[in-house]
């Protein structure tokens, strides 16, 4: 995939695990997503309950399976031998996890992905070998205890003002309600967990999301 066909696959990113399906079936999850419209998939399995060991291989297995079929790329977070295992399209690793170059080199045909938060971590992840940048949170976010202080969309503009025009995401709190804003701020899309994941309708909350960046 070259680079402007990763900016397309950005668009509407769905970032979930089974935590984040408030009880529903995480397959069912991503299979109404997938029909509502979302481009590019993240398999995130962290948190309170998380599946372990063979459990989460399995679910990981069944979730790649689905993107396959639908033409839908399919990243796992963080953890190398499981995107190894999954014949995963790609690696996102955060500001915490190995370092952006040591993956790039590891994991040559993949799709890397590195949370940046600001204007020097994306020219690090750039200079390191990223092929994408995920940026946040934007918005207050439940989802991430750890995440660090909201920016709002303008740490987006001030990326795209220095220079930086890989393709780039925002995450965090993002809805129907504010994704225009990312979008306007020079992002190529918008990366979501909570606002499709614990829809009542999965499928109409990426329709919506949709509609609403286009
Ligand atoms: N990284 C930064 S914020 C976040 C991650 C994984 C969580 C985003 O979740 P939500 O539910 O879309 O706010
Ligand atoms: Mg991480």
């Amino acid at each position: 995939m070259n680079s402007e066909q990763l900016r397309k696959a950005l668009r509407l990113y769905l970032v979930m695990g089974s935590p984040n399906c408030g009880g529903a079936d995480p397959y069912a999850v991503l299979e109404a997503a997938i029909a509502g419209g979302i481009t590019m998939f993240q398999f995130r399995e962290k948190g309170a309950g998380a599946l372990q060991g063979a459990a989460k291989l399995e679910l990981g297995a069944r979730l790649r399976r689905l993107c396959a079929q639908h033409a839908i790329p399919f990243i796992v977070n963080d953890d190398e031998g499981l995107a190894l295992e999954l014949e995963a399209d790609g690696i996102h690793i955060g500001q915490e996890d190995a370092p952006a170059a040591a993956v790039r080199q590891r994991l040559k045909n993949m799709i890397v992905g590195v949370s940046a938060h600001d204007l020097a971590e994306a020219r690090s992840a750039l200079a390191e070998g990223a092929d994408y940048l995920g940026v946040g949170p934007q918005y207050a976010t439940r989802t991430k205890l750890d995440a660090r202080e909201v920016q709002g969309p303008a740490v987006i503009q001030r990326i795209r003002a220095g220079g930086i025009r890989l393709p780039l995401v925002g995450i965090g709190g993002i809805d129907a309600t504010n994704a225009c804003h990312v979008i306007r701020a020079g992002a190529d899309g918008v990366a979501v967990v909570s606002a499709i994941a614990s829809a009542h309708s999965p499928r109409e909350a990426a329709a919506e999301l949709l509609r609403n960046i286009k």
